[in-house]
């Protein structure tokens, strides 16, 4: 009497009508349940036990297209509004040396030369170490990146723990400072949002230092991001997995930005924390940097 389409529409419901699901999710589960119970109900008992909006629904259409129509419409918004999830293509590790002491030696030895030169060989052997590896090689080489030419006017957040956490520190290039969303206990809603000129090139890498890396301590103490929702435009795009580690995670995030950009307007990309790997002492997120790769450069 029940074809066997309806078990599973059921079962589909149930999927579209969990606590997380959008509204209209819930609402065209509603209509959809109401439809099938009106098909059994009506199917048993005829016309005779029928509820008024059952019939009103059945006077209107059969039964069978009314589900197959719902169904449709559902699933194709479902598809339309699920975001790519995407993985980290690869994860470079950071080098097993002193951060901060590595940073203070670069800085002293492109300040002037003569610092290099006055410098212990184990010292200079810790700034070749950072001009050659490929993590810090983004931070303290000159070489060329995506950065010769890439803009970014602002880099602003949700909030920050204090005045030494702020979100600049998420793009400023210094693999010892961090941002440091400012909520208590739940970190879950806080971002970062990057606006960019509309001449800026385009974008097709996010590389992200995930959480508070200048020493394993440190990073453990703290929380990390498990997963980031990002937007452009302020419209959801895709949900980065990020791995639990201090390796700098490279994600491959399609094109950004525009081709034409002669009257192009300003864009922006907005990291959302969606989960987080809590942190073994303290309830606040860190994430140390969050830079890009691209094109139209060079
Ligand atoms: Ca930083
Ligand atoms: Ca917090």
């Amino acid at each position: 009497m029940v074809g066997s389409g309806v078990p599973s529409a059921a079962i589909f419901c149930e999927n579209l009508a969990d606590a997380d699901a959008p509204f209209h999710f819930k609402l065209l589960s509603l209509i959809i349940r109401t439809g099938i119970i009106g098909w059994i109900h009506g199917s048993i008992f005829a016309n005779d036990f029928a509820s008024i909006h059952y019939l009103f629904i059945i006077k209107s259409f059969t039964m069978k297209r009314l589900i197959i129509l719902l169904l449709c419409c559902t699933f194709g918004m479902y598809i339309n509004a699920q975001e790519k999830t995407l993985e980290p293509r690869v994860l470079l590790p950071v080098p097993d040396i002193d951060l901060v002491q590595c940073e203070k030696l670069v800085i002293a030895a492109n300040d002037d030369y003569d610092n290099y030169e006055a410098m212990s060989q184990k010292e200079k052997d810790i700034i070749a170490i950072a001009e050659w590896d490929e993590v810090l090689m983004h931070f303290y080489s000159p070489a060329c990146s995506w950065y010769c030419g890439g803009q970014i006017d602002t880099v602003t957040a949700s909030s920050s723990l204090s005045e030494k956490y702020l979100a600049e520190n998420a793009h400023d290039f210094s693999i010892i400072t961090a941002w440091v969303e400012g909520k208590e206990d739940n970190e879950e809603g806080e971002y970062l949002l990057y606006s960019f000129p509309g001449t800026c090139p385009r974008i097709t890498g996010v590389m992200i230092l995930n959480g508070y890396t200048k020493n394993e301590e440190v990073w453990r103490n703290n929380g990390r991001v498990a997963k980031l929702l990002m937007y452009y435009n302020d419209e959801p795009y895709a949900i980065l997995n990020l791995k639990d580690t201090r390796d700098c995670q490279i994600f491959d995030v399609g094109t950004l930005g525009y081709e034409d950009k002669s009257n192009a307007p300003a864009w922006t990309i907005k990291f959302e924390i969606l989960e987080v790997y809590p942190g073994d002492k303290y309830q606040d997120t860190a994430i140390t940097e969050i830079y890009f790769d691209g094109i139209d450069v060079h």
